[in-house]
């Protein structure tokens, strides 16, 4: 494959591609400039040309697979840095267990991996001969790490055990991939830990949650709801499920952000997982599990994504502020690049991610469009009349705002600007995702919000069979509908409120939509 150049003529080696399309496609990747389709035309399209573009992600030969850039890398180790210093203010230490699963002891969680058998990934050869036992990779790991819970806790000493391990899993799925939000190998962290009591692992439950809620709605600028999965759908093998939900506008549908399982003593007893307590009586331990994903990152593209590209919170984009000198004819040129460095240095030095673009080869507005694509919150022109007024010019990615600003006071400015960046990201996510909201109380209202793509507040029996009936009823080309989860802020429920889908009284509101 060729990089594209700036600004030079296609080249012939592609003067294979006849169609008008193609043609204009071709433009754009030699220039770099703009995206060929529109966020609220073609949803599914433009994600997966942001996300390359942006130089997020590059596809690879195998489906389901995709390489994660440097761009994408470094939101993920923001997150990780924040995540992995409160685990470990938490006590949970990080571990590492191995990729590779036997089957003998994949098989030991029989009941609640049937369903998942499919989505298990298999090495079967060494070189041209054939393993005489498969070996499967972790989809998850479970089954790999509480064999050695069982060995490691003996006593009530040895509890609470709490690990972490960053790593990644392979689940071979079959339902259409898309970058980040389904890949068939994707980057997690996994926490596992193991109480004497149910308290505390009810209180650990909430607490990891809280970190969930913070990663979107701090770093990633998205808002989500807390609460409980339905028994449906909740994870099989565990007692509860709490998960944090956002919502993507586009598209109308919910997406799980985070779960925290409180898994009981399910696992505790496949895996005899036990403890002596202090007046010596046999005691099983109190199990939860919890994780989030490189989802995150899919998510963040989709709510604040918009025609020109990526939009970056400040908080995770691996460079907040882009410096371009704009140069011209007769103009102080090396003054230009020497104030576009001493910015450069000002800002690094106040402890902001900035970086200057000082290639000659690509024109201003090239690069204007360049950053735009990448989403970076802010770029600081300085041109001719900015270097005599001892000014740089401020633009933000997120509403085009332009303000100029004092070198004098440089530092404090762009501190203020970012912040508000991060801010106002989070407000207009915020109040879109309102906006998407409908609280109904009858199945003709269900009905019509959820062919207007609503996140649906409704009041429920909580009884699975009618979420079965739902699912049934709302079948069809773009998925059934689900519960999402049911909100921990529950509104007042009037005494005598019915269920929107059976008529019984209702015991809970709870959010349905079609969902990822
Ligand atoms: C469920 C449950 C749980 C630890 C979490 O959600 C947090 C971190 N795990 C994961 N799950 C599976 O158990 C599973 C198992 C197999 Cl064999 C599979 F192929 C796919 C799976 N997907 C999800």
């Amino acid at each position: 494959m060729e990089k594209g150049v700036a600004e030079s003529a296609p080249s012939s080696k592609k003067s294979n591609a006849n169609s008008k399309n193609a043609k204009k496609k071709e433009v754009k990747k030699e220039t770099g400039l703009g995206l060929s389709n529109k966020k609220d035309e073609n949803f599914g399209e433009w994600y997966s040309e942001v996300v390359v573009s942006g130089e997020m992600i590059e596809y690879y030969d195998i489906s389901g697979c995709y390489i994660l850039r440097p761009w994408t890398m470094s939101i993920w180790e923001t997150m990780q840095a924040f995540f992995d210093a409160e685990i470990k203010k938490m006590k949970i230490k990080n571990c590492y267990f191995p990729l590779f699963v036997s089957p003998g002891v994949l098989q030991r969680e029989k009941d609640h991996i049937e369903g998942f058998a499919p989505e298990v990934a298999w090495v079967t050869k060494s070189g041209d001969t054939d393993l005489d036992v498969h070996i499967a990779i972790r989809p998850t790991s479970e089954t790999v790490m509480y064999p050695y819970y069982s060995k490691w806790i003996r006593g009530h000493r040895d509890l609470p055990l709490k690990l972490n391990q960053w790593c990644n899993v392979v689940r071979w799925e079959f339902s259409h991939p898309t970058p980040f939000i389904r890949s068939r190998e994707f980057l997690w962290q996994e926490g596992h830990t193991a109480f004497a009591t149910k308290e505390e692992a009810d209180e650990e439950v909430l607490q990891i949650l809280e970190l969930y809620r913070r990663i979107y709605e701090e770093f990633l600028a998205i808002p989500v709801v807390k609460g409980k999965k339905s028994e449906l759908e909740k994870f099989a093998g565990g007692l509860y499920t709490t998960s944090v939900e956002a919502f993507i506008p586009n598209t109308g549908r919910g997406i799980q952000g985070a779960t925290s399982h409180c898994l009981g003593q399910n696992f505790a007893k496949m895996f005899e997982i036990n403890f002596e307590n202090e007046k010596g009586e046999k005691g099983m331990v109190w199990q939860n599990s919890w994780a989030y994903s490189t989802r995150t990152i899919g998510v963040m593209v989709m709510v604040h994504g918009d025609d020109k590209g990526l939009v970056m919170p400040p908080k995770v984009s691996s460079i907040q502020v882009i410096v371009i000198p704009v140069p011209f004819k007769d103009a102080d040129t090396k003054g230009i690049f020497d104030a576009c460095s001493e910015t450069v240095k000002t800002l690094s030095e106040a402890g902001f991610r900035v970086e200057d673009d000082l290639r000659e080869n690509y024109s201003p507005g090239w690069k204007y469009s360049h950053w735009e694509m990448k989403g970076v919150p802010l770029r600081i022109e300085i041109g001719p009349k900015d270097l005599a007024n001892k000014q740089v010019r401020v633009v933000r990615r997120d509403n085009s705002a332009k303000v100029d600003i004092p070198v004098s006071n440089l530092v404090e400015q762009v501190k203020e600007i970012l912040s508000k960046i991060q801010d106002s990201l989070f407000e207009a996510a915020k109040e879109k995702r309102d906006k998407c909201i409908e609280k109904v109380k009858t199945w003709d209202e269900f009905m019509t919000a959820l062919s207007d793509k609503k996140m649906i507040l409704a009041p429920w029996c909580d009884e699975e069979e009618v979420e079965k009936d739902v699912k049934a009823r709302t079948k069809g080309e773009a998925g059934a509908a689900k519960t999402l989860c049911t909100p921990f802020d529950q509104p007042e429920l009037p005494e005598g409120t019915l269920c929107f889908a059976s008529g019984k009284p209702a015991k809970k509101w709870t959010y349905w939509g079609r969902s990822y």
